[in-house]
């Protein structure tokens, strides 16, 4: 340590020493550089803090750019599926999860009001479907992180706001913004479309199926503009008219929303028990008897030796086996 160092330079070094962050640590070094006496004798030490802040400004940056690509929310997924809920500014998406769930975003008639993504889960008879409320997306802005949680969603619901003139052509500054990024919402009937042709050997290309819902229907104007939506996007989305405020079509559009995950629920008992009700397995329509162990428990697949089943397409208490194709409201007693 060289000589006459002032005890003002010691603690900020005491503090540097402390310092959690790289910020607190640049700015307790730039303390020290400028409480450092600058003569020869500390030549040394004042190239070494020049190294470390510079060095620290490095890191910053990098992080700050990371930061830039990288806001994104981990939702962990919940239930049967998961589906976004998408739209304009002030189409009714936040009314529509307090609708659905018990969860409270906040409803308000101006826009953004919604900045960050809020989960729900949405019950259909006896399973549950996770619903996420998003920022709203226009021509000119979305928030960087919704196409990747659009990607990862099993199916989204695009919000239309039949209250307003806009309403039909704002959802296709949606659609196109996500179409930017390569996230195409499809009707489910596209989703493996042979005429989508040489687009399928692009692996950057993501399909997301989607149904059009047309809300606010209880306002002035709302059929006009519901021809018109009819008109640009009937043959590419099932379109359900609701009015999230009033309650009209919002059962049917719940089931809609549930069948678009196309999975199957399957119960399962043990040997000489009666089966578990309440709480069903959810796995993709054509799904065997096989997933269903996997599903259950690794060692399950592997131990395997046959199931009996009550339920579609058999016999009750029927013996299958492995590869059989399950359905819904299947009741199976795996044998291991
Ligand atoms: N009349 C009418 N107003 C609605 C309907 N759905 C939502 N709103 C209103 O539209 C405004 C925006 O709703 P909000 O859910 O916050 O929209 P978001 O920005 O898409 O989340 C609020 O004032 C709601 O009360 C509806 O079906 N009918
Ligand atoms: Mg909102």
């Amino acid at each position: 340590m060289p000589a006459n160092l002032t005890p003002q330079y010691s603690e900020a070094e005491q503090e540097y020493r402390k310092a959690q962050t790289p910020e607190e640590k640049l700015a307790c070094l730039k303390k020290m550089y400028a409480l450092l006496p600058k003569h020869k004798g500390t030549e040394k030490l004042q190239a070494d803090l020049k190294t470390r802040m510079s060095r620290l400004r490095e890191e910053l940056e990098q992080a700050r750019h990371a930061g830039k690509k990288g806001v994104s929310y981990k939702i962990p997924r919940q239930g049967a599926g998961t589906v976004m809920i998408l739209g304009a500014p002030n189409v009714g998406k936040s009314l529509l999860l307090r609708r659905f769930t018990k969860a409270t975003p906040e409803v308000a008639p101006y826009p953004f009001t919604t900045r960050e993504p809020q989960p729900g889960m949405m019950p259909w008879e006896d399973v549950q479907v996770q619903l996420i409320d998003t920022p709203p997306i226009t021509r000119d802005f979305m928030e960087g992180y919704l196409s990747s949680m659009v990607r990862g969603a099993d199916g989204a619901v695009l919000m239309v706001d039949l209250g307003h003139d806009d309403g039909p052509t704002q959802a296709d500054d949606v659609i196109q913004r996500l179409a930017a990024t390569k996230t195409f919402l499809v009707g489910a009937d596209r989703l493996h479309d042979p005429e989508n042709g040489e687009e399928d050997f692009d692996d950057r290309i993501m399909r997301v199926k989607a149904l059009l819902v047309a809300n606010k229907c209880d306002l002035p104007g709302a059929e006009e503009r519901l021809a018109i939506v009819r008109e640009l996007y009937g043959d590419r989305y099932p379109i359900y008219v609701i009015s999230a405020e009033m309650g009209q079509g919002l059962e049917e559009l719940r089931t809609a929303i549930y069948q678009m995950l196309d999975v199957i629920r399957v119960y399962t008992k043990e040997p000489g028990k009666p089966p578990d009700l309440k709480a069903p397995f959810t796995l993709p329509s054509g799904s065997t008897l096989l997933d269903l162990a996997g599903l259950i428990h690794k060692d399950f697949a592997e131990k395997l030796k046959h199931a009996r089943i009550w339920g579609t397409g058999v016999y009750d208490g029927q013996t299958v086996k492995r590869d059989h194709i399950l359905h819904d409201k299947d009741i199976v007693e795996l044998h291991i």
